[in-house]
């Protein structure tokens, strides 16, 4: 058998650093298990050591569950949970998803990032009602049983909170922690429920109305004005996530879902779209979720997130296992449409070789990707750049600080440069 000297080293590099092309890796053997022979015999309970089968092969198992959780050895894959006022306002705050040991694209419902401004309320479900209102001929009313009865579609769509990575954007940084806690605030499900244009349809909107104003059943109001445009396009009365009920934290029992919008336009608990020919310039959205910018004026409608991508295998505050093989794995999304490449740099940047990119490639849904790579155990910055389908390109920090005052922290969609040091240790760096 080859060694783990003649196959890894032999392999032409994709770019510098040691990316490789995923095709040379057909047949070649990566040599990270430890020997069997070495290490002496496994103790799993069919072949032990001393012969002996462990208890749990000679004796019945568990019974089945009504609801599974997760073994309890993965009982640390939880979300970060962050309070901005700790003392003096405990339900305002968020929860990040633990990027660092998700491998795939879909975000388990548990780990869903979380963001509210008043805490979860404790509503009932059976009693909220969702109001249809203003510039329509009929108002309207509907439950969740009288939803239930309405066509729905499945849809995959990333949410992604304005704020996420908005740490990265101060100068005081770079702060070292880790990706749950710096780029969470973003998760991807598979969302269904009612169209709004469906419901919009029925209670016939008057041609004069331009928006809706979508407010949530909770303590602060959230209240924001979205274009008809989008809610007779592709917006969703979300009311089950990845095939189950909305979760509580996700607006349970429905939200709305406008895909590629920013997380605060995602209404949970949502009880009342309210018609009208203009934006309500709620507090929402006339001082929360506007942009400073560099030449002073102020973009308060800024709907869509912008390109972005993350390395999220290794990431901040990891430790490498040695030189050697790895895959470098992470994720990619644009409010915009499609991700069609993202490229990966091992060496700062200086050149670049193309991720291959799980499929399907869906529209305003996390991208998983993923390129190998061999290192050769000297210091390097690892970095990934995405490309949506509209040619739109993620842009450095430099770039990205340039457009807005230095105050501003939303929409932060620059490059994450990840620092490998000599003794393997990963690093958050600004370059
Ligand atoms: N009613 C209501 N809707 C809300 C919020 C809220 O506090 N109340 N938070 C918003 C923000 S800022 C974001 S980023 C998303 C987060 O959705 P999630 O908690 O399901 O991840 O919900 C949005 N919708
Ligand atoms: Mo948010």
């Amino acid at each position: 058998m080859a060694t783990k000297a003649d196959n890894m080293n032999s392999l032409d590099t994709a770019a510098g650093g040691g990316l490789v092309d995923r095709r040379q890796l057909l047949g070649r053997c990566f040599a990270l298990g430890a020997g069997a022979a070495a290490s002496g015999l496994a103790m799993t309970g069919q072949s032990r050591a001393d012969g002996d089968l462990a208890q749990w092969v000679t004796q019945a198992g568990e019974t089945a569950r009504a609801y599974g959780m997760p073994a309890p050895e993965e009982g640390y894959v939880q979300r970060a949970v962050i309070q901005l006022y700790p003392g003096l306002a405990p339900e305002y705050g968020f929860s990040g998803t633990p990027l660092q040991y998700l491998r795939g694209s879909i975000t388990p419902n548990g780990l869903h990032f979380e963001v509210h401004h008043g805490g979860r309320p404790q509503l009932n479900a059976y009693d909220h009602r969702l109001m249809i209102h203003g510039l329509v001929e009929r108002p309207l009313q509907f439950d969740l049983a009288a939803l239930d009865r309405y066509p729905m579609v499945s849809n995959v769509h990333f949410l992604e909170c304005a704020g996420n990575s908005g740490r990265n954007a101060f100068d005081s940084g770079p702060f070292q922690i880790t990706i749950d806690q710096l780029h969470g605030l973003v998760s991807n499900a598979e969302w269904t429920g009612v169209p709004l244009s469906v419901l919009l349809d029925e209670a016939g909107v008057k041609p004069e109305a331009k928006w809706v104003v979508a407010i949530g059943d909770d303590g602060p109001g959230m209240a924001r004005s979205i274009p008809m445009e989008k809610m007779m396009g592709d917006g969703i009365l979300a009311l089950y996530q990845n095939g189950e009920r909305l979760r509580p934290e996700q607006g349970y029992p429905m939200r709305l879902l406008l895909p590629g919008y920013e997380g605060n336009m995602n209404v949970k608990w949502v009880t009342s779209l309210f018609v009208t020919d203009n934006p309500a310039h709620t507090k929402s959205e006339s001082g929360e979720y506007s942009e400073l910018l560099a030449d002073g004026q102020v973009a308060q409608f800024t709907f869509g997130m912008g390109v972005k991508s993350l390395i999220t295998h290794p990431s901040a505050l990891m430790t490498m296992q040695g030189p050697g093989f790895y895959e470098v794995s992470g994720l990619a999304w644009s409010g915009a449409g499609r991700i069609a490449r993202v490229e990966v740099s091992a060496d700062g940047g200086q050149s670049w070789a193309d991720a291959e990119l799980a499929g399907p490639v869906l529209s305003q849904a996390l991208t998983r990707f993923r390129i190998p790579w061999v290192w050769n155990g000297a210091p390097t910055d690892l970095l990934s750049r995405a490309i949506d389908e509209t040619g739109a390109v993620q842009p450095a920090r430099t770039a990205w600080k340039a457009k807005y005052a230095p105050s501003n922290y939303l929409h932060y969609n620059a490059i994450q440069p990840w620092r490998i040091t000599a003794e393997g240790e990963v690093e958050n760096v600004y370059l």
